[in-house]
């Protein structure tokens, strides 16, 4: 029996959805984050050494990483919500299958993270020099990239409903959470097509019964 190794927030929410999708059995064991830290608890590193999350267990298999879980999952579905590999959108599948945290999510991740310098527990005296770093970097590097990547991605949906193609696909759940972390983040105003990728999925039944699975799925910063 697959086990996911669900922490709250968290990434692991794509992993319930794609298991949702493709009607796979799987039980979860939830993990609370750190209150004050909001990091994963270090129960998760008995699953894992590194402690993050997801990881799922099947059997004698313990596997980390999304995209990989990603690949495992549907590898135990016959291929299912993966393109056929003779077509093109197989090609597009693979990308944003390593583009989201390959790419995207290292941009998000130091925004979140720059846009927590200068506040506690940074030493108060300190505090207005961490802002001036943090609103340097976003103004110069941060935030120009984050719109480049955006602005791509609108314009891919532009060109199909999905982002292998005309077809729902795993790269779409892929995709899922450094979207809904960019909403949460800066908003989608100005990327309809972003912003419309994410009511549609939310709005799948699978999505819905993974939230039912999980519990309840909130970003930092989203509304
Ligand atoms: N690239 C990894 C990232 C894993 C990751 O950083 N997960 C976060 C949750 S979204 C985590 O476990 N954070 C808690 C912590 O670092 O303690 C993946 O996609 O699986």
């Amino acid at each position: 029996m697959i086990t996911v190794h669900h922490l709250e927030h968290s990434r692991s929410q794509r992993i319930l959805w794609l298991l949702e999708e493709l009607q796979l059995p799987y039980e979860v064991v939830r993990y609370a984050r750190d209150a004050k830290t909001l990091l994963a608890p270090a129960s998760l590193k008995r699953v894992h050494p590194l402690g993050k999350s997801p990881v799922i267990t099947d059997g004698e298999h313990t596997i980390a990483e999304t995209g990989a879980i990603i690949e495992y999952l549907i590898a135990q579905a016959d291929g299912a919500l993966r393109p056929a590999p003779t077509s093109e959108a197989h090609w597009r599948y693979v990308y944003y299958l390593h583009y989201a945290e390959g790419s995207l999510m290292p941009l998000l991740v130091m925004k979140l993270v720059f846009s927590r310098l200068g506040q506690a527990p940074m030493p108060l005296p300190l505090r207005p020099l961490g802002r001036l770093i943090a609103n340097g970097v976003g103004r110069q590097y941060l935030n120009p990239n984050i719109a480049e990547h955006l602005t791509f991605l609108d314009a891919e949906l532009s060109r199909h409903p999905w982002f292998a193609g005309p077809d729902f696909s795993a790269a779409d759940v892929m995709m899922s959470f450094p979207l809904q972390a960019a909403a949460g983040a800066g908003g989608l105003a100005d990327y309809p097509r972003l912003a419309a990728f994410v009511s549609r999925i939310e709005a799948r039944p699978a999505y819905e019964r993974a939230l039912e699975r999980g519990g309840p799925f909130h970003l930092p910063g989203a509304s």
